[in-house]
């Protein structure tokens, strides 16, 4: 008898333990993945923005300081964000400008990223590429402020320009040879 009853009370007691988990548990539970669906809805246009421009401004001083190898270490990582941007977050107008901006800006960083050794060939994409930059700063934000500088002399003079976190000038498409060589012609906010 006396066994019986401590066998009944322990199984009542592992009962409670285990409705006590469960309710303590499954809100707990439950607001988790309500925190990981809010995290992913996060992930902003503006936040992968911010991802890419990082990337973009990497291949820049790269290119500023005459590293190939750098720069085209970055143009592949930028070619990978632009390929990964989770376009579902956009609204259709967003998606349609931005589709624009991102088939062309990842296929520079493509080439840029396959171009290791060419500097020349890596700049003529960074050409492209930085208006590319441009375009999607204008449309989602950089979560910095930036500089559009321009290269009066690059190109036979037909000027290009990059984006820039410095406010001292670094050209990026001379390099070495005239890093000093530009002008600031828009501040981005
Ligand atoms: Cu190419």
């Amino acid at each position: 008898m006396k066994k019986s009853f401590i066998i009944l009370t322990l199984a009542v007691a592992i009962l409670a333990i285990a409705a006590c988990n469960s309710s303590s548990k499954s809100p707990h539970s439950t607001a988790e993945s309500d925190t990981a669906k809010t995290s992913a809805a996060n992930i902003t246009p503006l936040a992968t923005s911010k991802a890419l421009v990082e990337d973009y401004l990497k291949l820049k001083n790269a290119l500023a300081k005459d590293n190939s190898d750098d720069a085209a270490t970055a143009g592949r990582s930028l070619a990978d964000g632009f390929a990964k941007f989770d376009r579902s977050a956009l609204t259709v107008e967003q998606q349609k400008s931005f589709t624009d901006i991102a088939d062309d800006a990842q296929e520079m960083a493509k080439h840029i990223g396959e171009s290791a050794g060419k500097l020349p060939h890596q700049r003529e994409h960074f050409d492209i590429l930085s208006k590319d930059m441009y375009d999607m700063v204008k449309l989602f934000g950089a979560g910095q402020p930036l500089y559009v500088d321009r290269c009066p002399m690059y190109n036979d003079k037909k000027s290009a320009i990059w984006l820039s976190e410095t406010k001292a000038i670094s050209n990026p498409y001379l390099g070495t040879d005239m890093p000093t060589c530009g002008i600031i012609k828009e501040e981005l906010k």
